[in-house]
């Protein structure tokens, strides 16, 4: 039997041809602990049937906030074959089954998603890596959480949290992104109330959990959110 890519498959008919393309990358795939115990391709690990099998994965969610203390935002583009046209923190993805993004101990995963991190602020925003240098970012908590896209799609994941304080300069990139904003606390409240747009389910768990009260730390006690080992059911 040959070995089939994501392009050959007929799960992915219609889809935008560079996001087909991406569903070839290599996940890192965890037991329910974090521990790796394999790898599959981010299409296998996004069909909601395998995820109802029980299938997981490592990811990350970066927040990135400016100087004014503003978060950005980013709303993902409609060539998104998960969670389109929703608005989002900063940069989400995989840490990928390559050197230097795997880790079996929970301080070399930190540095894998660190890296994964860098590799997708500048490949969805245009971010360069010395504007987001690995030292900057900080490492707060993980959350396992599942969620459906559209019934065929989903996501299952052990998800780690990363902040970074950095003023950047964007370029976004259209087949990802479709809108970036910077918000104050209170704009994000806002925006979480107006009906008309859209969020990520995980960046609600978010922001119905942690993230005002750790965004209240920013200037002075993020210390105590920092390096959690415990991982946070969702
Ligand atoms: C996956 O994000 C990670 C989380 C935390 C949901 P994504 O769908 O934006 O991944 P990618 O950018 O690699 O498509
Ligand atoms: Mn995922």
């Amino acid at each position: 039997q040959t070995q089939q890519s994501a392009t050959a498959d007929t799960d992915l008919t219609g889809y935008d041809e560079e996001q087909i393309r991406l569903m070839d990358e290599v996940c890192i795939v965890l037991d329910s602990n974090d521990t790796p115990i394999g790898s599959a391709s981010k299409k296998i690990c996004h069909l909601m049937e395998n995820i109802d099998k029980g299938l997981l994965h490592r990811a990350f969610s970066c927040f990135l906030f400016d100087k004014k203390g503003r978060l950005l935002l980013q709303q993902r583009a409609t060539e998104k074959i998960t969670f389109p046209d929703m608005w989002t923190n900063t940069c989400c993805s995989h840490p990928l089954g390559i050197p230097g993004e795997t880790g079996a101990t929970l301080e070399e995963a930190v540095k894998g998603v660190k890296r994964a991190a860098i590799r997708k602020l500048d490949h969805e925003l245009g971010i360069k890596a010395q504007q987001v240098p690995f030292e900057k970012f900080d490492f707060l908590t993980r959350i396992h959480y599942k969620a459906p896209s559209d019934g065929k799609w989903g996501e299952h994941e052990i998800d780690y949290i990363l902040f970074i304080k950095a003023d950047v300069d964007l370029d976004v990139n259209p087949n990802e992104v479709s809108d970036t904003r910077y918000v104050s606390e209170s704009e994000l409240k806002q925006m979480l109330k107006d009906d008309s747009l859209k969020f990520t389910p995980w960046f609600k768990l978010i922001c119905q959990s942690m993230i005002f009260e750790w965004w209240e730390h920013l200037d002075g006690g993020l210390e105590q959110f920092m390096g959690e080992t415990q991982i946070r059911r969702m």
